[in-house]
């Protein structure tokens, strides 16, 4: 169904989300919770595990691979055997999809395969919502981002080869003196915009109340359409969460 190539007949949509964020940051957790409160409202859900790490299958023991080398040779073996996931994934094409990734940022910034899987995916009409989690204890304290609390220096490293990918699009000092913002002050109106458009700094709580909220979020996000009955149910979510609320503040 989900294969533009396939034989039977037009494909359909599939709806999901794809949870992504640091290691530790409770994406696993979080599927496993949202599973449960679509199952709840009616729609049938299917968690795919896309972290060998989860079920111990790493397998850099066997390759000499360290951890992360393991995980990265995990995605490209996934990558290399698209058809396989196609037809895994078919097995379950009435259900809603909940993709909980692995969390190494080496995967999303030094390798395209993840990238391109869920590429791939779009090309099979799955309609997917990138769900990012980051743990809500960083937003209270910024140093966090920063492993240890020292004086801090910036350097670029492994410099012979920076223009082994191509020429840089700017000279050099462009990225080392960032100093002087004020030639931004002219765009600062157009960057707000485009910021606010796409949503990119504003988070959704989560909690076990707000995930009505996160829902409509990743719904609205990706165009999901739900039917009546879950639409029903999904109100009456927000009023037993009133009831709820105000019972506990009596
Ligand atoms: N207090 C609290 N703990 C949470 C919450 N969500 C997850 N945890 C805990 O945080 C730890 C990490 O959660 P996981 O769901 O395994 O996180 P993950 O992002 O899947 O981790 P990796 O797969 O290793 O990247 C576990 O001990 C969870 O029980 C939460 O909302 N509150
Ligand atoms: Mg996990």
């Amino acid at each position: 169904i989900m294969s533009t190539s396939g034989s039977q007949g037009p494909p359909s949509l599939c709806f999901g989300q794809v949870v992504i964020g640091p290691p530790g940051s409770g994406k696993t957790t979080y599927c496993w919770g949202m599973q449960e409160f679509l199952s709840h409202l009616g729609r049938k859900v299917v968690v795919v595990n896309m972290d060998p790490a989860n079920e111990g299958l790493l397998c850099h023991g066997y390759f000499r691979l360290g951890p992360n080398g393991g995980l990265l040779y995990c995605m490209e073996y996934l990558e290399a055997n698209l058809d396989w996931l196609e037809s895994k994934l078919e097995e379950h094409s009435d259900c809603y999809f909940l993709f909980d990734c692995p969390g190494q940022v080496e995967l999303y910034t030094h390798q395209n395969s993840v990238k391109n899987i869920f590429s791939q995916l779009a090309k099979w009409n799955f309609r997917l919502t990138a769900v990012h989690l980051v743990d809500s204890h960083y937003c209270a304290d910024p140093a966090k981002f920063i492993l240890v609390e020292l004086p801090h220096v910036n350097v670029l490293s492994r410099m012979d080869l920076i223009e082994q990918y191509g020429k840089l699009a700017f000279n050099l000092d462009f990225y080392t003196d960032v100093m002087d913002l004020t030639y931004l002050l002219d765009h600062l109106a157009k960057l707000a915009g485009v910021i606010q458009d796409y949503g990119l700094v504003s988070f959704v709580p989560l909690n076990v109340e707000s995930m009505t909220q996160v829902l409509r979020t990743g719904d609205k996000a990706n165009v999901y359409c739900f039917g009546d009955l879950e639409g029903r149910n999904l109100a009456c979510n927000d009023v037993s969460l009133v009831k709820t609320k105000n019972h506990h503040c009596s």
